[in-house]
C-alpha cells in the first residue's frame, strides 16, 4: 500500500481534502449508475413509482431529454430513468415495432445510459394485458432484458384484526394469470417475465406511503446483472440495510489500512498520517449514501469536515483518555480511530440521505458525530475480540 501522503506540519494548518474528493470521484466511477426502463401508459403512475423507490424528483412529467420520439432519458451520477410513454391506441405504427427501434437508438448510446432491467407498468384493475403489451414484452426479451410486470395504483385494504394489507380479489387473479398466463383455450401463452409485482406508489389520498415496494426492490436487484447490482443497492432509498452492508465493508478496509499505516507507532503531533485514509473513506461512504457533494456539501464544510473528524487534536485527546497509548498512536488505536470516525460518518450520511437531517446543516452537526473516546475504545475492544 502507498504511504499517505504526508500532510501539513503545523497545528493549523487545514488537513487535505482532496482525498475525500478523489475517492468520492473513484467510487462514482467503480459503482456507476443504474439504468432503469419505465414503461406503460400515460397515466399508470411510473414517475411516482421511480419517485417513491428511488426518492429523487427525476421522472417529472415532460422535463427530460427526449432521445428519441416518445422516450426520455432523465439520470444523475446514481440513477438512469429510459421513461417510454404508452403507445397510443389505435395507432397505425406496431407498438412492438417502434420500441424495437427505440431499444436499437439505446444499444447505441454509451456503456453507463444503457439499460439493466425494465419495469413494465400496468394499471392493476386492467383486466388483462393486450396484444401489443405481449408483443412489447416479448421485444423487451428478445433485446436481452429483464423485465418485471408491475402492477401498478393499487387499492390496498388493511385487515382490521392483522393489520396486513391486501389487494383486491381481481388483483390478485391478474397476477396469477400474469404468473401462468393463458389464451382462451388454456393454451399457455409465452410471456417472459421475470417477477410481477402489485404496488401502489402511494396511499389513496396520495399521502400515505405505498405497497409492495419492498418486493419491488428485491425483484429488481434479483434480475439486474451482477455488474449493476452495486449502483442500484446506492440509487435506491428503500432498503438502507444495503447501504450500510456496503458502508460497513469501506469502513473495515479503511481500518485496516490505518492499522498499517501506524504499524509503527505515529507520533501523536503526526496523527494526520491517517487523515488521507479517513477522508478517502468518508468520500467513498457519501457515495453510498447518494450524497452529491456539489450540492450538499460546500468546500469549506468539507475543510472543517476534515480538520473535525481527522485531524490531529482529536488524536491528542484520545491519549489523554487512554494512558497506555502513550504519546504515540499505534496501529491498534489508529484503525479503532479510523473504525469510529467511519461509523460516525455513516450515521450522519444515514441522516442527510433520509431526510432527516439536512445539508446544508452538516457543519452544525458534525460534533455529534466524531467519534467520542468511548466509541474509539469500544472499538479496540472488538478488535481484540476479533483477534481471539
Ligand atoms: N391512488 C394512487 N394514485 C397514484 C399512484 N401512483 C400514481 N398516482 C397518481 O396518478 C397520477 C399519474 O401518476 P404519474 O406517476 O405521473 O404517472 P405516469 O405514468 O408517470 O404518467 P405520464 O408521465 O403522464 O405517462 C398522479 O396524479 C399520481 O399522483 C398510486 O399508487 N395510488
Ligand atoms: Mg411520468
Amino acid at each position: 500500500m502507498a504511504k499517505p501522503k504526508k500532510l501539513a506540519g503545523k497545528d493549523h494548518d487545514p488537513v487535505d481534502d482532496r482525498p475525500f474528493i478523489e475517492a468520492n470521484a473513484d467510487a462514482k466511477k467503480r459503482y456507476g449508475r443504474f439504468n432503469l426502463a419505465v414503461i406503460g401508459n400515460t397515466g399508470v403512475g411510473k414517475s411516482s413509482l421511480v419517485n417513491a423507490v428511488f426518492g429523487r424528483e427525476h421522472a417529472k412529467v415532460g422535463k427530460g431529454l427526449p432521445v428519441t420520439k416518445g422516450v426520455n432519458y432523465y439520470h444523475d451520477d446514481f440513477l438512469g430513468v429510459w421513461d417510454f410513454e404508452g403507445f397510443e391506441i389505435g395507432s397505425t405504427d406496431a407498438p412492438s415495432e417502434s420500441l424495437r427501434v427505440n431499444l436499437q437508438t439505446i444499444a447505441e448510446r454509451p456503456a453507463d445510459e444503457q439499460i439493466a432491467v425494465v419495469w413494465y407498468c400496468v394499471l392493476h384493475n386492467a383486466d388483462r394485458l393486450t396484444e401489443p403489451d405481449v408483443a412489447m414484452i416479448r421485444a423487451l426479451d428478445a433485446a436481452g432484458l429483464p423485465v418485471i410486470l408491475v402492477l401498478t395504483k393499487t387499492d390496498w385494504t388493511k385487515n382490521r384484526v392483522t393489520g396486513t394489507y391486501r389487494a383486491p380479489a381481481d388483483t390478485e387473479l391478474f397476477r396469477e394469470w400474469l404468473e401462468h398466463p393463458v389464451d382462451g383455450d388454456g393454451e399457455p401463452v409465452h410471456l417472459p417475465l421475470r417477477h410481477v409485482c402489485v404496488t401502489s406508489a402511494s396511499g389513496r389520498n396520495g399521502k400515505e406511503t405505498g405497497h409492495g415496494l419492498g418486493d419491488l426492490v428485491d425483484a429488481t436487484i434479483a434480475v439486474a446483472p451482477e455488474s449493476a447490482r452495486n449502483a442500484f443497492r446506492i440509487a435506491q432509498k428503500l432498503n438502507l440495510e444495503w447501504k450500510r452492508q456496503m458502508a460497513h465493508r469501506v469502513v473495515v478496509g479503511a481500518s485496516v489500512s490505518s492499522g498499517a499505516a501506524a504499524a509503527i507507532p505515529i507520533p501523536v503531533a503526526d496523527a494526520t498520517t491517517l487523515a488521507p485514509i479517513q477522508m478517502a473513506m468518508m468520500g467513498r461512504i457519501a457515495h453510498i449514501y447518494g450524497l452529491e457533494l456539489k450540492d450538499m456539501i460546500s468546500a469549506a464544510t468539507l475543510a472543517q469536515l476534515a480538520a473535525h473528524i481527522a485531524g490531529k487534536a482529536l488524536a491528542r485527546s484520545f491519549v489523554k483518555f487512554i494512558p497506555v497509548v502513550g504519546s504515540a498512536v499505534n496501529g491498534t488505536v489508529a484503525s479503532a480511530l479510523t473504525a469510529a470516525t467511519g461509523e460516525g460518518w455513516m450515521r450522519l450520511c444515514e441522516r442527510v440521505h433520509t431526510g432527516d437531517l439536512d445539508a446544508s446543516s452538516i457543519a452544525e452537526t458534525l460534533d455529534q458525530f466524531s467519534p467520542t473516546v468511548r466509541s474509539v475504545v469500544k472499538n479496540i475492544f472488538l478488535q481484540k475480540a476479533s483477534r481471539t
